[in-house]
């Protein structure tokens, strides 16, 4: 069942350049709702749990170390079709890729070190949403 919510982190790159206010007012301006937000940094090995859907890929431990390399934002975001409309906020993987206007094209200094994730469905976000926040559902 749709859950309304999808979950996010705005990423070292993104953090660590200040940019995470203005990355916030972006995703509140498109009218999602910050349920959960927290400041935290991963371990590699928290990383490599995080992403191990992507562990048999070549940038797997790049991908890791530069996640664990700086404080992240994680949150959890509520808004009606708020997973398909988010990764239309955030924009394509690669900067390069994304429209005009989104986040990712705005902040993303590269393909790895792109600003911001967004899950990819609601079953992801739930999952993901509760690798940082427990009890989500009283927030
Ligand atoms: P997504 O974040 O747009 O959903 P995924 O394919 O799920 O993209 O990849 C997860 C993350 O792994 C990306 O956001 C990016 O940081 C990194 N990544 C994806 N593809 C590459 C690549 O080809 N080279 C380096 N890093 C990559
Ligand atoms: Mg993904």
């Amino acid at each position: 069942m749709p859950t309304n919510r999808t979950f996010t982190m705005i990423k070292p790159d993104a953090a660590q350049d200040g940019n995470s206010g203005s990355i916030i007012k972006m995703i509140e301006e498109a009218g999602f709702r910050i349920v959960a937000l927290k400041r935290t940094q991963l371990t590699v090995e928290r990383a490599g749990e995080f992403y191990a859907v992507h562990s048999e890929r070549p940038f797997y431990n790049d991908l890791c170390q530069y996640m664990s390399s700086g404080p992240i934002v994680p949150m959890i975001l509520e808004k009606e079709n708020a997973v398909a409309d988010f990764r239309i906020l955030i924009g394509a993987t690669n900067p390069a890729n994304a429209d005009e206007g989104t986040i990712r094209k705005l902040f993303a200094k590269s393909i790895e070190a792109n600003a911001i994730h967004g899950s990819d469905s609601d079953e992801n976000a739930e999952i993901e949403g509760g690798f940082f926040f427990a009890h989500t559902e009283q927030f």
